[in-house]
């Protein structure tokens, strides 16, 4: 099985800035733990990063035919992109959206989520282990 994670704007700063509120870890440290994690549950992991929203929208595109399902972070992009939420629609691959802390905790703003409106699963404020969550809830098939 193969599955496309993908980390929306800024995610790349993780560990330099913020560790209060995103951890200590850094993004190298993310990716290490996902191929980790994707190796344990026999999935085929490809993870991509960008802070750019047109290139998130062109990969979640591109999974067509390439992937069985996705794991994504939007990051800020969440809460703004009916973009990425057309894409995921369009392409109706199995999706969970994950983030690091706990989205309906913080500012009201927050609590909106466009990838939500698609996602069959989410799992936020759990920091690193959230992805290892969705990557094994699409491991057992992606159902509620
Ligand atoms: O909790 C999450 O995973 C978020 O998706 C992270 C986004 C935020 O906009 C979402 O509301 C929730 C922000 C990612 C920025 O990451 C940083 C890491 C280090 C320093 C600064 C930002």
């Amino acid at each position: 099985m193969k599955v496309l994670v993908l980390n929306g704007p800024n995610l790349n700063m993780l560990g330099i800035r913020e560790p209060a509120l995103y951890g200590k870890g850094t993004y190298n440290d993310l990716v290490i733990f996902i191929r980790e994690a994707a190796k344990e549950l026999d999935l085929d992991v490809e993870i991509f990063q960008s802070n750019c929203e047109g290139e998130l929208v062109t990969a979640i595109q591109n999974a067509l035919g390439k992937f069985d399902g996705i794991v994504i972070n939007a990051a800020a992009y969440t809460h703004t992109s009916v973009a990425i939420l057309d894409a995921l629609k369009a392409v109706g691959l199995p999706t969970a959206e994950v983030h690091l802390t706990d989205i309906n905790k913080r500012e009201q703003f927050r609590r909106l989520s466009y990838v939500g409106m698609y996602a069959q699963k989410t799992v936020c404020g759990k920091g690193f282990d959230g992805y290892r969550e969705c990557l094994q809830w699409l491991a057992v098939g992606g159902s509620k």
